[in-house]
């Protein structure tokens, strides 16, 4: 039988939620916001990507990712070259295929079976701590091409798999360019953390998160706090915010910015930053009035490549804080709550 998904759940208007989804009463979100009633609060810094064709403006702007890199391991960045229309087109397909009849959608339940978690599903292995998240997802390869499997790909609406390879043509550029852009900022070779990444290898997957109206979303999360292990995250979310994270001992909800797209710094580029770059503790709230959505790609290296800091990185006075290991391997560890 296939497991109780949370948008069904939801759509029975259920007063309370059932069990599994409260939170203990010291994690609730209602008792650990920041709340910045005030205006005082800082905001995760936006980065303007154009300035950095700009000549007089690239120094400026690669100072402005290495701190927030240091400071945030998050920020919004604008003005990337993914079109408006694109972006809606995207959220389009993917709120499509979440209207389905549940049947159909089960025709992809994610069965874990080959260790991956290609398909539709409720959690993901890497969240789960005996309590559920309020949100489904829908997780599939995107990229290279040779590793794309169309048919694990929704097949409707007929328009998803088009939308969906432009957005990963387009997400490609930006994230060369970010790639580029962190390693100048750790004052490396322009094409190091891409090099070390797995070069033309690099892989990305795209979740779609839906997180379904919740009646009480004062005692629940979406998607329970972690980091996420990819190198590169690059989030688009919908126009309903919800994505906190932890700085200076709070937790911080990222203002919507439109047509912007959040990069997180995940745990491999942590590492092979030897701890410069931080990989960025997140977490997400839900609404009760509200559908929230948020389409990640998760940018990581191959499996069998090995992530240790990079010897640039290394000196008397900077030893590497990190073990090297295969990807396949941190994965494993990070999954089964091994220790790294
Ligand atoms: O929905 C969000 O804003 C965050 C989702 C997230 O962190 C994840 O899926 O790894
Ligand atoms: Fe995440």
């Amino acid at each position: 039988m296939a497991p109780t998904r949370v948008q069904y759940v939801a759509e029975s208007r259920p007063q309370t939620i059932p069990l599994e989804f409260v939170r203990p009463v010291e994690e609730r979100p209602i008792n650990t916001t920041f709340n910045d009633d005030i205006g005082l609060g800082r905001q995760i810094p936006v980065i303007d990507m154009c300035s950095l064709e700009a000549p007089e403006l690239r120094e400026k702007t690669f100072k402005e990712i290495a701190r927030a890199s240091k400071e945030w391991g998050i920020f919004q960045v604008i003005n990337h070259a993914i079109s408006p229309s694109l972006f809606e087109s995207l959220e389009t397909v993917g709120k499509q295929f979440f209207q389905l009849p549940q049947e159909e959608k089960e025709a992809y339940a994610c069965t874990g079976e080959d260790g991956s978690f290609t398909g539709y599903g409720t959690k993901l292995a890497c969240t789960t701590d005996g309590r559920q998240g309020w949100s489904d997802f829908f997780f599939h390869m995107l990229w290279p091409p040779s590793l794309r499997d169309f048919s694990k790909w929704p097949q409707k609406p007929s328009s998803y798999i088009e939308v969906t390879e432009e957005y990963s043509n387009r997400i490609l550029g930006v994230l060369n360019k970010l790639l580029s852009a962190l390693s100048i900022s750790l004052e490396l070779q322009e094409s190091a953390l891409k090099d070390a990444l797995g070069g033309e290898n690099l892989e990305m997957e795209l979740k779609i998160n839906y997180y379904p109206t919740c009646p009480q979303p004062e005692v629940a999360f979406g998607v329970v706090p972690h980091t996420d292990m990819s190198a590169l995250t690059i989030l688009k979310p919908n126009d309903v915010p919800g994505l906190q994270v932890w700085k200076d001992d709070k937790w911080i909800t990222a203002h919507y910015v439109p047509n912007a797209l959040i990069i997180h710094i995940g745990d491999q580029i942590q590492i092979l930053s030897n701890g410069k770059f931080k990989s960025v503790l997140h977490r997400s709230l839900v609404n009760k009035e509200k559908v929230r959505m948020s389409w990640p790609v998760f940018c990581s290296p191959p499996l069998d490549t090995v992530i240790g800091p990079l010897k640039e990185l290394i000196d008397d006075s900077n030893p590497p804080l990190y073990n090297a290991k295969t990807y396949r391997e941190y994965k494993h560890r990070k999954i089964n709550k091994l220790g790294q």
